[in-house]
């Protein structure tokens, strides 16, 4: 076919068509702006810009229609101090620019652009020349170039691909309102949680842009037009942080030191959790707990959904279902098990009713225009006996996060271990919009407002609340709490996860690029529903849902109402098996998930990595999402298609080493392997370090288990394993226990270092295993200079000595802590 020209011109302008939308007012020409403290200011009738540097690499852009800004206030933000930005401006007639010593911004006065550059002076972001920025009535936006090469990450808790520029050419639109989607779909949005946070890489460069707006918010890549990435809110301020990488770790690490990190979570917060809606009552629950150990599936949390309670009303027992919580609890927590117990945000309209009465006494309630307190339906108004509406705290005033906080208290006196708050988007009974109406009341800590500034952040301040309870309830300990709704900034008081998925492939799929875009949106503390929630797995879906579950951060297995059982027995016995070996490896890698939990925590890089983040110079890495890194060494390439017998899978330049035998596969390609039921692909990474453990039934276990250090081979590489208590906050006060241990290899023999102790916490007695991946057996093998003798096999327990076995040289001795070196040589 032959195109004419004409065609081809009109399609080409079709494609490049500017936003039509005639509601929008482009900002036009302002006079020369005045010098702040870190940046420049700008005013005309249309409204007030502000451009400040917030350290070097960090430069936050503020608009508002109107003459003046509101309150300097942030929910989301914890931190603006990034370091001296070493900022200058320069006002010229037409321009001006704010220079740090990373970027130089320069601003086109008339009509206003801004456009931000590396020092040197390439282009990093600019707004689009015809759009700009806008407002519309109380609506603000602004549309910048999107280059073709231009990959878009994050958002937070998305459906669809990891690359949010979508499944072809034709971009993707989300917007940011928390709702209760039961069942979603790959093309459901919005779900549960908003993080109006993204992250563009472009030819492996890397920077984010943070839209600090509570108000329902949209996000435009490249849809209404390929070449436009748009973003703005209904109301408020379009306040946007833009972030510098160029390391695409970097601009998650910034991002999370303006909005704050993961705390380090429990240790036994990361072994296996059970749950279903509902196990009750006790006798089902102690059931379940006693098949666990009977069975020796390794497990730590046992989770109490809403018929614990005493007509679906929060912070109540029913004392028919569970008579003695305090017992029952105590005598599970001797087998080793905590409970998590959910806590919705809607108490019930009842005189006598504890928090109903103390919310009535501490105007704790969310009101509606005329100042009554708002009633809805949720959960209580279906409660067999006796029900009612509910009503709902108002976590954006201050007092009462702590009233609510407080009423925890009873909870933890029986010996609940964490909380799980649901429903917070916050979903009400109330059909079609599933939440409050727009026009309630809430304070905003002490500045009035509606709810459409509040909706967003709901579910996070109750988190908030929740977290700062339990810590000022527990001050020793670490608090746990999980979350269905949250915002930016919520990872500093929960986990979450994606809430109502469904029993199918599909969805197994999806919790990929879902649980990866959360974490490159600063929340590293995931995990889906294993099984699904919705219908029923089939006992294949559930094995291999758990198998990649056990790379979940929060590794949860949960069903709801009316589905047949969803355990790692309820398959047969077969299933079992395989079930439960999937959930020894997690109790197995146990020390090295906490050393990535850990270092999340310090960094806000996730452990559930996408690729990209690793190798953002291959662009083989950008839109991979049915694989996944945990940390920096181990690929997780899980199976997710139904009787699968191989799968594709690709691997990063480098060496790689087959986690089960141990076989090196040059990476830099796709490789096809074969999969059997009982497992699923695992790689090393060339130099990488796995710490592992022997298999224990709780993490109360672990004391005295075996460090089994495995080391994959380099020429020269390192890794550091942090340890503490797994509870607690001593680690705060050098109760912890951090080691670099690094190889050197020439030709075929290998000297590892073990570096010094940081630190005062010193673990259980117990042996240190270093097992060195090699081609051929040690035949000689040097503790600190001092010749090792060769172990046999019935070496008892405590010996030191050297082995080999299965491709590995392993030495054993009694775990010291002072600096030493093993060389190894065949
Ligand atoms: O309307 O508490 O997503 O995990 O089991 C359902 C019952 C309310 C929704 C949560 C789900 C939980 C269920 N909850």
């Amino acid at each position: 076919m032959r195109w004419h020209r004409s065609l081809l011109v009109f399609l080409a302008a079709a494609f490049v068509a500017a936003p039509a939308d005639a509601g929008w007012n482009s900002l036009g020409d302002f006079p020369a702006p005045s010098p702040t403290a870190g940046g420049l200011a700008f005013r005309n009738e249309q409204g007030v810009v502000s451009v400040t540097a917030l350290g070097s690499s960090v430069v936050r852009v503020r608009f508002v229609p109107g003459q003046a800004f509101g309150r300097d206030h942030s929910y989301a933000i914890v931190n603006r101090d990034l370091g001296d930005a070493g900022a200058s401006v320069e006002i010229g007639g037409k321009e001006s620019t704010l220079a740090t010593r990373a970027l130089r911004v320069s601003i086109q006065h008339a009509p206003f652009r801004v456009s931000i550059a590396t020092a040197a002076g390439e282009v990093i972001d600019a707004d689009d020349a015809e759009m700009g920025t806008a407002f519309a009535g109380h609506r603000v936006r602004v549309w910048k170039e999107l280059r073709p090469e231009d990959h878009v990450y994050g958002l937070g808790e998305k459906t669809g691909r990891l690359d949010k520029r979508g499944w072809g050419l034709g971009g993707s639109a989300y917007a940011m309102w928390n709702t209760d989607t039961y069942a979603y779909d790959a093309s459901t949005d919005p779900i549960y949680a908003s993080i109006p946070f993204y992250m563009v890489l472009r030819g492996g460069r890397a920077h984010g842009i943070f839209l600090d707006n509570t108000f329902r918010s949209f996000f435009d890549i490249g849809k209404e037009s390929q070449q436009l990435l748009s973003f703005g809110a209904e109301d408020g301020e379009l306040d946007y942080y833009f972030i510098d990488g160029p390391d695409p770790k970097t601009v998650i690490e910034r991002y999370t030191t303006l909005t704050g990190r993961m705390p380090l979570p429990p240790r036994w917060a990361l072994g296996y959790h059970q749950s279903r809606y509902s196990y009750f009552p006790e006798s089902r629950l102690r059931l379940l707990a006693d098949t666990f150990r009977e069975k020796r599936v390794p497990a730590d949390v046992l989770w109490l959904d809403i018929h614990y309670l005493d007509g679906y009303t929060p912070l109540t027992w029913n004392h028919e279902r569970f008579p003695d919580p305090k017992k029952l609890l105590t005598e599970l927590r001797a087998e080793g098990f905590r409970v998590v117990t959910i806590v919705d945000p809607h108490p019930k309209k009842e005189r006598g009713y504890a928090p109903y009465e103390s919310g009535l006494a501490n105007d704790a309630f969310v009101k509606s225009p005329d100042g009554s307190v708002y009633e809805g339906n949720v959960w209580p108004s279906n409660a067999e006996k006796n029900p009612r509406p509910s009503v709902f705290p108002d976590f954006s005033k201050p007092s009462v996060r702590d009233w609510w906080g407080g009423l925890y208290k009873e909870y933890l006196d029986y010996g609940v271990a964490g909380i799980w708050n649901d429903m917070n988007e916050p979903a009400v009974f109330r059909e079609p919009a599933h939440t409050m109406p727009p026009e309630l009341r809430h304070d905003n800590e002490g500045q009035p407002t509606d709810h459409r500034e509040i909706h967003n952040v709901y579910g996070m301040l109750m988190t908030r609340s929740t977290f700062e309870g339990l810590s000022r309830l527990r001050p020793q300990a670490r608090p746990f709490v999980l979350t269905r709704a949250s915002f930016a900034g919520g990872q500093r008081y929960s986990a979450i996860w994606p809430g109502d998925n469904v029993s199918d492939w599909s969805h197994l799929r999806a919790t990929i690029p879902i649980l990866a875009g959360l974490g490159l949106s600063g929340f590293p503390f995931v995990g889906s529903d294993i099984g699904g929630f919705a219908e029923t797995a089939t006992a294949e879906l559930y094995t291999r849902w758990l198998q990649l579950g056990v790379f979940y951060p929060f590794m949860r297995s949960h069903t709801t109402l009316g589905t047949p059982d969803q355990e790692p027995w309820s398959y047969g016995a077969s299933r079992e098996a395989t079930n439960r070996h999937a959930i020894e490896l997690r109790y197995e890698l146990l020390p090295h998930v906490y050393n990535e939990m850990k270092a999340a925590s310090e960094t806000g890089v996730p452990a559930f990595r996408a690729l990209f983040l690793e190798f953002p110079q291959d662009p083989a890495t950008y839109a991979l999402d049915d694989e996944i890194l945990f940390g920096r060494d181990l690929l997780i390439a899980p199976v997710l298609r139904e009787e699968a017998t191989e799968r594709e899978l690709y691997l990063p330049a480098g060496d790689w080493y087959d986690f089960w035998t141990g076989a090196k596969q040059a990476g830099g390609r796709k490789i096809k392997v074969r999969v059997e039921i009982e497992t699923l692909p695992i790689f090393v990474r060339s130099g990488g370090f796995v710490f592992r453990q022997g298999v224990v039934q709780h993490t109360g276990e672990m004391a005295g288990q075996p460090l089994r250090v495995f080391v994959y081979p380099a020429a020269k590489s390192q890794a550091t394993l942090y340890e503490d208590e797994g509870e607690g906050l001593g680690y705060r006060d050098g109760q912890f226990l951090r080691r670099r241990f690094a190889q050197t290899r020439t030709g075929e023999s290998v000297s590892l270092e073990v570096g010094p102790a940081e630190g005062r916490f010193r673990p259980a007695a117990r042996n240190l295993e270093l097992r060195v991946r090699s081609e051929r057996p040690a035949s000689q093998v040097a503790l600190a200079g001092q010749k090792l003798a060769a172990l046999a096999a019935d070496s008892p327990a405590g010996a030191t000595g050297y082995r080999n076995e299965a491709g590995f040289m392993i030495v054993t001795l009694p775990d010291r802590y002072d600096a030493f070196q093993v060389t190894l040589t065949p």
